[in-house]
């Protein structure tokens, strides 16, 4: 039977490009996001592969989480695997030069943001005693490095929550499992530096980074085992990365 996915952070990255591997794997797709041209171009681009529907919310607004779950169609009501992928870095500061709007975007979308949308959909796995949550978090979740502080620290707490969730929902037979990516080329550095693009190219430079489609072969590998396997907590870098700081460059 198909599978249906509910994919957050769909209009860019990690996210569009499992949904593109989900698609060709004829997993029904409710794609999210705020941009909706970017929804629109996805929806029209896989429509042919899959059943998709788009919801735009902000992660950050709870009502609008709660509101666009509740206004799904009966076909995508039943959500059977929940990647929570939203979010990104913002600035590269430390501590004491630290932006404090900064630190509450990446506090309200990687972390609240990731606690709404669970909350919502979870009591429907749980009705079900069926599901799957693919939580993204990073190699900053395991390891702090310099100026990387808060966004470090929302990566770290979406660790606890994967390991929290696991535990709590296991009497219900839901699997819960983590992709902790390095360094992967996506819009995240031209976020984290506010447009600045030169300096986003520079992060990726003189070393093969991971792509997109990297990450999201391995989302589907997880989400395509036996449901009595569940790959709990993966963590995957290129080849040239060794560590959050060390990374061969030529
Ligand atoms: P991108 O910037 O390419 O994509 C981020 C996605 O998150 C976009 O689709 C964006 O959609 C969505 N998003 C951001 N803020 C909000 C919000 N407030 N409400 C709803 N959606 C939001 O970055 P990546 O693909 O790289 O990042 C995806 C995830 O992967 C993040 O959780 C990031 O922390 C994680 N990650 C990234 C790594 C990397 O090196 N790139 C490595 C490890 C983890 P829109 O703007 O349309 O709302
Ligand atoms: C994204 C990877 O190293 O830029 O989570 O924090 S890193």
């Amino acid at each position: 039977m198909r599978k249906t996915a509910f994919i957050t952070g769909a209009t860019s990255g990690i996210g569009r490009e499992i949904a593109r591997e989900f698609a060709t794997h004829n997993i029904r797709l409710i794609l999210c996001g705020r941009r909706q041209e970017r929804l629109d171009e996805l929806q029209n681009e896989l429509r042919s592969k899959t059943e998709v529907h788009t919801l735009n919310f902000d992660v950050r607004d709870r009502e609008k989480v709660a509101a666009a779950v509740a206004s799904l169609p009966s076909t995508f009501r039943t959500i059977d695997i929940l990647v929570n992928n939203a979010g990104n870095a913002h600035g590269l500061d430390p501590i004491q030069q630290g932006n404090v709007d900064d630190w509450d975007a990446m506090l309200d979308i990687n972390v609240k943001g990731l606690l709404y949308v669970s909350n919502v959909i979870i009591p429907q796995m749980v009705a079900r005693n069926a599901g799957h949550i693919l939580n993204i978090g990073s190699t900053a979740g395991k390891e702090v490095y310099p100026n990387g502080n808060v966004y470090c620290a929302s990566k770290h707490a979406v660790d606890a929550l994967n390991q929290g969730m696991r535990i709590d929902l296991n009497a219900h037979g839901i699997r819960v499992g983590a992709i902790n990516p390095g360094l992967v080329e996506t819009e995240f550095s031209d976020v984290r530096f506010k447009g600045d693009t030169e300096r986003a190219e520079k992060v990726y430079q003189g070393y093969q980074p991971l792509t997109p489609k990297d990450v999201a072969e391995i989302a589907y590998f997880i989400v395509s085992r036996p449901t009595h396997v569940n790959i709990a907590d993966l963590m995957v870098m290129c080849t040239a990365q060794a560590s959050s700081t060390i990374v061969k460059k030529e």
